[in-house]
Order: structure tokens, then C-alpha cells, then sequence
């Protein structure tokens, strides 16, 4: 079971976490702090106008369709912008990419670099910002593969998911939280906004080995095939680990219908559908959403595949690859594998 974070007086701070972690772990270095210190600010300045969203002028379109074919919120523009500018400078990087941009991001001349890579989703969700619904930010960290002294090649980007060396996701909502694993555990922060600290709230988060919640878009349900449609319709029955109907959660913002199975258990499901061109291999993107989520859910004790294969050994044939998506409780998953079998 998770771990509930200690008493008022003993709460951690995510940099406090980081080092006595580091301790524990050799290979880490600073540059690891350092990196996850400038994604911290980046957050909390995105939570600020996130939180404020029908205050300020940030509701709404930009007018302009990303490289996924997604009409661009002003909020996830502004949350692309922040991340880039802060973390180009942090000094650790050796490239970026953003489900926003098209291409690699490079770190420009004028400023260091470093060995790691950080693959993010600026604001997944941010169709649900105009009626207030949790969005968030994922992000995925990949240690470069090819020598310091020549140029990031997209080998150097294109890694499977358990080369992962961190991921996690800030979730904007009734509270801000950040959770993160650097493969020692998942642990959740959340934003104390009277000190401006994320502090530890959860530690060593596990999933229930079976839940009692199952989350997919019933409404493509006409656009599945019958394995599928059987998968999830079993479910509502007793065909199932737990013998007995669930509860069917929807919100339709990955981080939290994940957020929600990662706590308590269940599965959610993004079956690839024939409703889009891009469908046939699901709807969400296998760097910036799939691979980070699947390392979390297994340091959790959960499972992430994609109907055969387990995420984290899918090696993406480009940036923005997509993936059908099964994760959670490893029970759940197992069965709907066994069910597409
Ligand atoms: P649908 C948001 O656009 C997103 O990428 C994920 O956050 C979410 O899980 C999914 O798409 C929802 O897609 O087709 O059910 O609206």
C-alpha cells in the first residue's frame, strides 16, 4: 500500500527527496536535481495561469493546428513556450521534444549542455481546460546513447521506454501534484501554493493488484474490433479478476484517468479504433504519454501494454509514434491481454 507522507513538521520537499535518493544511488548525480529543480519551476508557473485559466485571456484556441492535427489552446501553447525556455537553459539537456513540435528540439549554442534528454507533453488534456477539467504535464527523461563530443542523432531520442532513467507528470487540479519515479519507487508531491514547494505527500505508491474501476471511450465502441469491444464489455459482467461488474470512470485527460487508476487500481484503455486515419495505432503517443505512464504503473506494481507487447520494450519508429494503451492493475491488464489473444 502507499505510504502516507510523515507529519506536518517532517514534510520533504521534491529537492530534499531527490538527494536522499541520490544517496542511495551511485550512478545519480546533481544534474538529475538540477533538471527535475527547472521542470519544478516550469510547472508551477504553468499551474499559475492553469489555475487562472478563466481570469486571464488564455481560454481558448490559437488558431493554429499542431503537428498531431490538434487545434492549439493558448494554455498549452504558453505551457510549450514555458517548458522550452526553462529548460534549454538548466544546462543537462542535450535535446528536447514536445508532442507540440514536429521535430527534435535542439539546445541553442549559448547555452551548456548535457547528457540527458527530456521528452514531454506540455498540457495533455487541454481540450478539457475551457470547462475546467484536470490537464497536465508529462515528461519522460532518456540518458543520451551517443558520444557527448558529437551531435544528438534521433537514435539518440528514439529509445524504448525502460531506458528511462525518470517520468513523471504534474497534475493541475484541486491541487497541483507532481509524481515521479527515477526507478526506485513512485512518489507524489503536492504544491503547498502559501510556501511554493511541492512536498511529499505519498511515497512508495503501489496499484492494487486488482481494482474495481475500468476507463475507456465507450463511444468508440462501433469503431473497435469484436476482441475489443469483448475486452472492455467484460467489464460489466462477472467475466473478469474481480468476478463482478466495476465501475466505469471516464474523464477523457490521461493524467487523470491515470492519476485515478494509479491510486486506486483498475485499468484504463485506449484501444487503437478506425473513428481517425491515425487511429489504427491508438490515439496516444507512445514518448510523451504512453512510456512515461507505463514506467510509473510498473514501479507501482502495475502493468502497461499494448494488447501484446509490454510498452516499455516498444522501440518507436518515430517521434511521435502512437500506441494502443492498456495500463494498470497487472490483473486487469493480464486479462484484457488474454482477452485480445
Ligand atoms: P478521447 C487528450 O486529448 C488525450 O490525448 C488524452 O489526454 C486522453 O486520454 C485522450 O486524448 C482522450 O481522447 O478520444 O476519448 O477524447
Amino acid at each position: 500500500m502507499s505510504e502516507q507522507a510523515a507529519p506536518q513538521h517532517r514534510q520533504i520537499t521534491v529537492t530534499e527527496h531527490l538527494l536522499l535518493h541520490q544517496k542511495q544511488s551511485p550512478t545519480a548525480t546533481g544534474s538529475f536535481t538540477q533538471l527535475l529543480y527547472d521542470l519544478i519551476l516550469a510547472a508551477k508557473l504553468i499551474a499559475r495561469n492553469v489555475t487562472k485559466a478563466g481570469l486571464l485571456d488564455v481560454l481558448g484556441g490559437t488558431g493554429e493546428i499542431n503537428v498531431q492535427g490538434e487545434d492549439v489552446q493558448k494554455l498549452d501553447d504558453y505551457a510549450n513556450r514555458i517548458l522550452i525556455h526553462r529548460l534549454q537553459r538548466t544546462g543537462v539537456l542535450c535535446a528536447m521534444a514536445s508532442e507540440e513540435n514536429a521535430d527534435v528540439i535542439n539546445i541553442p549554442d549559448a547555452f551548456r549542455r548535457g547528457e540527458y534528454i527530456l521528452i514531454f507533453d506540455p498540457l495533455d488534456g487541454s481540450s478539457n481546460i475551457d470547462v475546467n477539467i484536470n490537464v497536465g504535464t508529462i515528461f519522460s527523461i532518456l540518458r543520451r546513447i551517443s558520444p557527448s563530443d558529437q551531435d544528438v542523432a534521433l537514435s539518440d531520442v528514439l529509445q524504448p521506454g525502460y531506458k528511462q532513467v525518470g517520468a513523471g507528470y504534474v497534475l493541475y487540479g484541486p491541487s497541483t501534484m507532481l509524481v515521479y519515479t527515477t526507478g526506485q519507487g513512485v512518489h507524489a508531491f503536492t504544491l503547498d501554493p502559501s510556501v511554493g514547494e511541492f512536498l511529499l505527500s505519498l511515497s512508495n505508491v503501489k496499484i492494487p493488484e486488482t481494482g474495481k474501476i475500468y476507463s475507456v471511450n465507450e463511444g468508440n465502441v462501433s469503431y473497435w474490433d469484436e476482441k475489443t469491444a469483448l475486452a472492455a464489455a467484460s467489464f460489466k459482467g462477472s467475466d473478469n479478476p474481480r468476478g463482478a461488474p466495476y465501475s466505469h470512470r471516464y474523464v477523457g485527460s490521461l493524467v487523470a484517468d491515470f492519476h485515478r487508476t494509479l491510486l486506486k487500481g483498475g485499468i484504463f484503455m485506449y484501444p487503437m479504433d478506425y473513428k481517425d486515419p491515425d487511429h489504427p495505432k491508438g490515439k496516444l503517443r507512445l514518448m510523451c504519454e504512453a512510456a512515461p505512464m507505463s514506467l510509473l504503473a510498473e514501479q507501482a506494481g502495475g502493468m502497461a501494454s499494448d494488447g501484446r507487447r509490454r510498452i516499455l520494450e516498444i522501440i518507436p519508429d518515430t517521434l511521435h509514434a502512437r500506441v494502443p494503451l492498456y495500463i494498470g492493475s497487472k490483473n486487469d491488464v493480464q486479462h484484457v491481454i488474454n482477452k485480445l489473444k
